[in-house]
């Protein structure tokens, strides 16, 4: 029940909305007001064919109601997530607007760009607005997902179906030299969206795999479907360095204390890279501050080992541990990671200022990279730059983005760097 044939002309070439609701009425409604609009559309009520023509038409633009009789909202997004979707996804419902606030939370925690919440009923004036607005994601820039249902206990057995069944996924944060908005790589994160749970913080699914023994598979899970986007990178020759325009992009993985002692994970780590052909130079292994100090003597051995194959070491969350200096100075970090709690903080206290100016003297005196986590603002830039700092990495920048929106943004930031850095 699609709408009539999106190929007549004079259209918005750019523009092709797709609409899936189950009443017709509301589907049509929306198909009329793009139509004026000068703008594709089509829908339909039958998630199938939602799916086919998501594929086969490649809308811009998304309708997506999230309470349907066939599937509900929330699946859809967690298929469109699946999908790589880039659409700019607008949520249409009747329900109150904290669900659908909720409901856009998660999307954008799945790496999509929600366009706009706009709760039923709504005026066609409003709708049509939408459409003719750029994106305008930030409001539902939360990366963490609202800490739902933190009563039900996940078990052993669905973390194991959850890597076996890849339900975790990877989202990829960029990161840019503070000076001029170069794009200098990114850091993966981990995504597990449960069926019937949703979305489930690595908050709490990392620990549950560090105590179950799982960490390595999932380390491995996100280290191959991270290596298998950054060889595709290469491959479509995103990342040649031409004359000096762009740094070779690095990946930064963040790893377990608990996966240090293990030398299989390390050798898995290297015979991957290997696989797709990616040098361990250009391989960031992230471990925190407090985990590092958890066991100096056996972390020095293990980190010196991954040093020397070539992998760099970045010492993460800086800040909230209480390592004393002493053993902090003989371990082979290459970079230092501010803890996004001071940097967030910046802008309205001179204390954690003071704080950031210290820890990247420290770091530079101890021949590391500095990076800022969290960065917000534009103010908080500026007092980067102006204490020298290397890095940085936060929402100002960009939320961590689904493979193909990070592969979009990549090619976006490499054509402007600077005048994407500090719009
Ligand atoms: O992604 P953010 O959304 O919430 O991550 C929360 C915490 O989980 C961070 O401390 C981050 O380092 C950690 N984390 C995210 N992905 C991974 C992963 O793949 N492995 C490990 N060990 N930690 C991860
Ligand atoms: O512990 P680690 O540094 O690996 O975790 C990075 C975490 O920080 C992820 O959860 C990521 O989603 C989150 N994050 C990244 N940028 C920002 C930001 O600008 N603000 C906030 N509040 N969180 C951020
Ligand atoms: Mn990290």
């Amino acid at each position: 029940m699609s709408g009539d044939n999106p190929q007549q002309p004079p259209y918005i070439e750019e523009k092709r909305l797709l609409v899936l609701d189950d009443d017709p009425l509301i589907g049509r409604m929306l198909y009329t007001i793009a139509q004026r609009a000068m703008i594709a559309a089509q829908y339909t009520s039958d998630p199938e064919e939602f799916f086919q023509l998501l594929d086969s038409w490649r809308p811009t633009h998304i309708a997506l109601d999230l309470v349907m009789p066939l599937m509900d909202g929330v699946q859809v997004i967690v298929e469109l997530a699946k999908r790589k979707c880039t659409a700019s996804i607008i949520i249409t419902s009747g329900q109150g607007s904290r669900v659908l606030e909720a409901a856009a939370r998660s999307a954008a925690w799945h790496g999509l760009t929600i366009q706009a919440v706009i709760g039923k009923p709504f005026s066609p004036s409003a709708f049509r607005r939408l459409l003719d607005d750029g994106p305008s994601p930030s409001q539902y820039q939360e990366t963490a997902p609202v800490s739902q249902r933190a009563a039900v206990e996940l078990s052993i057995e669905d973390l194991i179906t959850a890597i076996r069944e890849r339900q975790v996924q990877v989202v990829f944060q960029p990161k840019v030299r503070c000076q001029d908005g170069v794009l200098v790589g990114h850091e993966v994160l981990a995504r597990w969206t449960h069926p019937g749970l949703g979305p489930i913080s690595p908050d709490r699914f990392i620990p549950l795999a560090e105590n179950s023994g799982l960490i390595d598979d999932l380390t491995e899970l996100v280290l191959d479907q991270a290596l298998d986007w950054l060889n595709c990178e290469d491959l479509a020759g995103s990342n040649e360095a031409v004359a000096g325009r762009f740094v070779v992009p690095m990946l930064s993985i963040n790893i377990s204390t608990k996966s240090l002692g293990n030398a299989l994970l390390l050798d898995a780590i290297e015979a991957r890279c290997q696989a797709y052909n990616i040098r361990p130079e250009r391989i960031i292994l992230e471990v925190t501050e407090t985990s590092a100090m958890e066991n100096p003597v056996m972390s020095l051995d293990v980190l010196t080992r991954l040093r020397l194959r070539g992998f760099q070491l970045s010492i993460d969350d800086f800040g909230t541990g209480f390592s004393s200096m002493a053993q902090l100075v003989r371990l082979p970090f290459s970079e230092l990671k501010v803890d996004k709690s001071f940097v967030m903080g910046a802008r309205n206290s001179a204390e954690y200022r003071t704080v950031i100016k210290s820890v990247v003297n420290l770091g530079h005196s101890l021949g590391m990279k500095c990076t800022a986590e969290g960065l917000e603002d534009v103010e908080t830039l500026s007092y980067l730059n102006e204490v020298g700092c290397d890095l940085a990495q936060g929402y100002y920048i960009s939320k961590p983005l689904s493979a193909a929106n990070a592969s979009q943004w990549a090619r976006s930031r490499r054509a402007e760097p600077k005048a994407g850095h500090l719009e």
